[in-house]
Parts: C-alpha cells; sequence; structure tokens
C-alpha cells in the first residue's frame, strides 16, 4: 500500500492536498482516469486558515519591546537633559552680554530686581526668555546687591547633579569657583567679583 501527496484544484476551487491511498500500479501501467479515481480529497489546514500568534510568540515580542525601551528611555532622557542644560548655557550668554554691555556704556549696573523681571534699564536689550521659567525650572533673575552682581537662577527645580553640568559647560565644573557658583541655595552667573 502506497501513499502519494498531490497537489489539485478540487471542485470548491480552494488547493487541497490530495492523497492518493490505493494501491498504486507501476507507472504507466494505468491511466490518468484510474489515477484520479483513486484520489480523495481533504483540506490542507495550514495552507487554507491564517495561524494566529501562540501566546508564547507574543510574550517574547512583548519583552523585546520592554528591553528595546528599558535601552531607549534613559538615552532619551539625557539627550532632554542636555538640551536643557544647553538652553540655559545659551541664555545666560545672551543676558551676560547684554548687561557687560549696558555696564561698559553707563559705567554701572542696573539695579536690583525680582526674579523674572526684566530691569527698566535693560528693556529692549534683553530678549522676553528672562521673564520666562527657564528650561530647569526657577526663574531668571538680576541680583544687583552690595557684593553680587549676578545673574541668579532662581529656584531651580533641577538636581545639583544637572545644574554641575551646567557648570562643566559655562564654566570650571566645580560649583565652588569660577564665574558660575552654587551658595546652598542659588546659582550665580557673577559678572563682577
Ligand atoms: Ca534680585
Ligand atoms: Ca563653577
Amino acid at each position: 500500500m502506497g501513499s502519494v501527496t498531490l497537489m489539485s484544484q478540487c471542485a470548491s476551487g480552494f488547493t487541497r492536498f490530495c492523497i492518493l491511498r490505493s494501491r498504486l500500479p507501476a507507472a504507466g501501467q494505468y491511466g490518468s482516469d484510474m489515477i484520479a479515481s483513486n484520489l480523495t480529497c481533504s483540506p490542507a489546514p495550514d495552507l487554507d486558515r491564517r495561524r494566529g500568534f501562540t501566546l508564547v510568540e507574543i510574550m517574547i515580542v512583548v519583552v523585546i519591546i520592554g528591553l528595546l525601551a528599558a535601552l531607549a528611555i534613559p538615552a532619551f532622557q539625557r539627550v532632554r537633559e542636555k538640551t536643557r542644560i544647553s538652553r540655559v548655557a545659551n541664555d545666560l550668554r545672551i543676558f551676560a552680554q547684554a548687561f557687560e554691555t549696558y555696564m561698559m556704556e553707563y559705567g554701572t549696573w542696573p539695579a536690583d530686581v525680582a526674579p523674572g523681571v526684566i530691569p527698566t534699564e535693560l528693556v529692549g536689550r534683553l530678549p522676553n526668555t528672562f521673564r520666562q521659567r527657564t528650561p530647569l525650572g526657577g526663574q531668571y533673575e538680576w541680583d544687583n546687591e552690595v557684593g553680587l552682581k549676578s545673574i541668579t537662577l532662581y529656584q531651580l527645580t533641577a538636581t545639583v547633579a544637572t545644574v554641575t553640568k551646567l557648570d562643566q559647560m559655562i564654566d570650571d565644573g566645580n560649583p565652588s569657583t569660577g564665574n558660575f557658583q552654587y551658595n546652598g541655595t542659588e546659582w550665580h552667573w557673577l559678572l563682577e567679583q
């Protein structure tokens, strides 16, 4: 007894596996009618039906997505932090240039003002970003007090570690020395020491 799997087009129009179940004579002894009479058709499940995902396959995909997210999210946060630090560094350079230009022209520093307020002397010289919240939280502030001429970062929400990276970018990387310093409460970009 032998069986042969063939592909044929059945009456339903679908391709099916057909199994020749009868004893097959030697090749060439019978015609095609004989062979056709011994064919029985049955559906080929794997070919006819769309196969779904197994639970294991879905779990593998979920795990892979989780691993990719675990790698991508910290990288994204580092890029976002670096962008914020760079924006503050750029703001401080622009602000400092405006204050120092005024000092060179008038020989004095603008009067002290509250956080987020542009000194009257520098209206039209400072960009509006001076009034806005800094990219590291808090506000920019001009401080003109005895022994302190500073563009201050008032009540930042960023950590000291994060702002120390700003110190590395624009100063000496040491919060206790240089033009950019932390006094334990606020960060100061000192224009005069
Ligand atoms: Ca002030
Ligand atoms: Ca410093």
